[in-house]
């Protein structure tokens, strides 16, 4: 757990709105939101800078989402070709009441990175839970989503917490020892390398205070290799646009120089790795300050951006338990081409 002097709260209490203005509404709700971000940010950067003088450079996905970034991906949803999100929300909504029966009401709610909350606010009907957690690693997304969220008659007690889940998971500054629904859709999962994968599902199991605690996550199933390639290179290029950005994002935090009209965005199905790999690629020899260095990339030499694991279902079910959790429960599309588990503790 972050040393308690590191951690800051705020306790936000909307502005009233025309519908809880008057004296006889329901009073906008407030909500604490606690930043245990802050203390890692010096080593973040100098892990970057890392990654980008390393032989084989790199930039951790979880640099594209800066604002623009966040609205790209909210755009790569929208294209016919990125089928995930949609297939997702598709099975949510088909099997709702089913996996909501698996799970059981009452639990608090714990959403890992949470983004605007849409996909978790569509529960809180069937499940009813008994508190709502919003983790996410931009602060900017959790209040607002919260913010929205407070003016929900409908939502629980709200909280927030704006954390790196990346390297350590630790949200046990915000949590109560209760039942718990551990949220994690997406198939952001497929981020990790499988061996980072299984710890970061021990990390879960292990913040897993009662049996009745348990995950419900999204993951992308391995599937024909030209419509993976698809998804990740739509023909509009939100995907590239999306992939690029990264470097402006990378400049402003780093004070790098990146031009983006000297890179080429490569997005493709790796099938002995079982991954989605982005990178992006020099268009002609190029250099780039990085501090006080100076990167050499030659022509055709890649940035590696992001991986994106895709598990058979039996596969990610043995994760599951070699993870610690028991019975996990599989819901797919007619298709196949996305799983959501629910397993307990
Ligand atoms: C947000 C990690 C689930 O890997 O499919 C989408 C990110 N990258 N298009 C994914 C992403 C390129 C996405 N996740």
């Amino acid at each position: 757990m972050a040393p308690k002097h590191l951690i800051t709260s705020h306790r936000i209490a909307p502005p009233p709105t025309s519908a809880t203005a008057s004296a006889d509404a329901t009073p906008a709700m407030s909500f604490t939101i606690t930043n245990t971000l802050k203390l890692d940010a010096q080593a973040e950067l100098d892990a970057l800078e890392r990654s980008l003088l390393a032989p084989a450079a790199s930039i951790p996905p979880k640099f594209f989402y800066d604002a623009l970034g966040s609205t790209l991906y909210n755009a790569i949803v929208l294209t016919p070709e990125y089928y995930p999100t949609r297939t997702e929300a598709a099975i949510f909504a088909r099997d709702r009441n089913d996996i909501a029966r698996q799970i059981g009401g009452g639990k608090q709610f714990v959403d890992l990175g949470s983004g605007d909350s849409v996909k978790a606010e569509l529960w809180f009907g069937g499940l009813r839970p008994s508190r709502y957690v919003a983790v996410d690693i931009s602060g900017s997304a959790l209040n607002d989503a919260l913010l929205r969220l407070a003016g929900n008659p409908d939502a629980p007690e709200l909280a927030g917490l704006i954390t790196d889940f990346s390297r350590v998971l630790d949200v046990s500054p915000v949590l109560r020892r209760e039942p718990t629904l551990f949220f994690y859709p997406g198939s952001s999962i497929g981020n990790f390398m499988p061996d980072e994968a299984l710890w970061f599902l021990k990390q879960i199991r292990a913040h897993c205070s009662t049996p009745e605690c348990g995950l419900l996550i999204g993951v992308d199933t391995k599937k024909d290799h030209a419509r993976l390639d698809a998804a990740y290179d739509d023909a509009l290029g939100v995907t590239a646009a999306f992939n690029l950005n990264v470097l402006r994002h990378v400049n402003a935090l780093l004070g790098t120089n990146f031009d983006v009209r000297d890179w080429q965005h490569r997005g493709f199905y790796n099938p002995a790795m079982s991954r989605i790999e982005m990178h992006l690629e020099a268009r002609h020899a190029t250099q780039v300050r990085v501090r006080g260095h100076v990167r050499h990339f030659a022509s055709g030499e890649r940035i590696h951006t992001e991986n994106s694991y895709k598990y058979a279902p039996q596969e990610f079910s043995s994760v599951l338990r070699e993870a610690g959790f028991t019975d996990p429960r599989c819901w797919q599309d007619d298709a196949g081409d996305f799983s959501v588990f629910y397993a307990r503790a």
